[in-house]
């Protein structure tokens, strides 16, 4: 009898287990991963992930994300300090986190596997309070950064008006975006590095690419590798007139003499602006099955901009559910990562900014 009972009890105990373990693999979420694995995994299929996702919380501010080659997260933060999968790798003490600057792009080399190479962008004080903004190279091994070369210094700097993103193209260049650094006149002086598209080859020269430039913060290839670049438009009581443009080399975007439709002898207008009562602040962009998508900080949404027949459609979405948005990347799983801005000094952060947030594009 008691022998019986004792089997009994085994049997039912077992068949409890395996189903509890059955129902709870159908029903409960994917348990947490270690913070030192990537939490990011090419899938299958994308239509099985939910629209919106966030990724890691309690950021201070930011800028750029970068992934790496072995699908780790890369972040910096305006302060100075660059977390890899979340967990602060360096705190850059020669960076000065000054109105809108601060530490700001990130990329890595085409050939990061082999020479572990990232740049970085990022404003500092010079002598007399002058703010100035440089790009840098660093190696990146064992998460550890060292040596630190300067690979173009001086950039002009201000409060506002900064730049900072950087982006490798397909044709290994690497694309560097400076600010007007509130002085609008130095955009359209060919020898200032301030209002520019620069361009560094591969044996790390940097020349001008574009000029007369505010404030571009976001730059993306098409399919075809054709550069197209958001740019911050007038502000203060006059705000508006954001923009959109499609970047050729050599050409003259037009700040400060033309701004929104205005059209100029040489100069370029933009593909699309946000119209004068409609602000975007537009900055990270990014390009995905044929369709760019970038950030709003004070629009405080995500903008997809389609090409019909050349012709750009601005859809908005998110309007007010995230705060402000710095950047939009692709992740190697064919996700889009956003940055929220809301710890900027103009933002409302709520509770767990800032974040990172994974959208699902499909599912837009
Ligand atoms: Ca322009």
């Amino acid at each position: 009898m008691m022998r019986k009972i004792f089997l009994l009890v085994i049997v039912f105990g077992f068949v409890y287990i395996l189903s509890s373990t059955l129902l709870k693999n159908k029903t409960s979420p994917p348990l947490p991963e270690k913070q030192s694995q990537s939490k990011v995994k090419p899938t299958k299929t994308n239509s099985d992930v939910g629209l919106t996702s966030v990724v890691y919380e309690n950021l201070d501010t930011p800028w750029a994300i970068v992934f790496l080659p072995d699908n780790k997260l890369l972040v910096t933060e305006r302060k100075g300090t660059v977390r890899i999968n979340n967990k602060v790798i360096t705190d850059l003490p020669q960076v000065a986190e000054v109105g809108e600057g601060g530490l700001l792009g990130a990329a890595i080399h085409p050939d990061f596997e082999k020479n572990h190479f990232i740049y970085f962008y990022y404003t500092y004080s010079a002598r007399g309070d002058n703010t100035l903004n440089r790009v840098i190279r660093m190696t990146l091994e064992n998460d550890r950064l060292s040596n630190e070369k300067i690979i173009v210094d001086e950039i002009p700097g201000a409060s506002n008006h900064n730049g900072g993103r950087l982006k490798f193209g397909p044709d290994k260049n690497l694309y560097i975006t400076t600010g007007d650094a509130q002085n609008p006149s130095q955009a359209q002086d060919k020898t200032s590095l301030a209002g520019k598209i620069l361009r560094m080859t591969p044996d790390e020269k940097v020349s001008t690419y574009s000029y007369g430039h505010r404030n571009p913060q976001g730059l993306a290839w098409d399919e075809k590798g054709q550069l197209y670049a958001t740019e911050h438009g007038r502000s203060g009581l006059q705000s508006g007139l954001d923009e959109f443009n499609k970047i050729i080399e050599g050409k003259n975007y037009g700040w400060p003499t033309i701004e929104g439709e205005e059209t100029g002898n040489g100069m370029e207008t933009p593909l699309l602006n946000s119209g004068a009562n409609d602000t975007w602040a537009p900055a990270g962009l990014a390009f995905y099955n044929g369709t760019f998508y970038f950030g709003g900080l004070r629009g405080q949404a995500l903008y997809r901009i389609k090409l019909v027949n050349g012709k750009p459609e601005l859809k908005e979405y998110f309007k007010n559910e995230f705060g402000r948005i710095r950047d939009v990347v692709l992740g190697p799983d064919n996700m889009l990562y956003i940055s929220t801005s809301n710890q900027d000094g103009r933002g409302n952060p709520k509770l767990g900014d800032d974040k990172i947030i994974r959208v699902n594009s499909e599912k837009l």
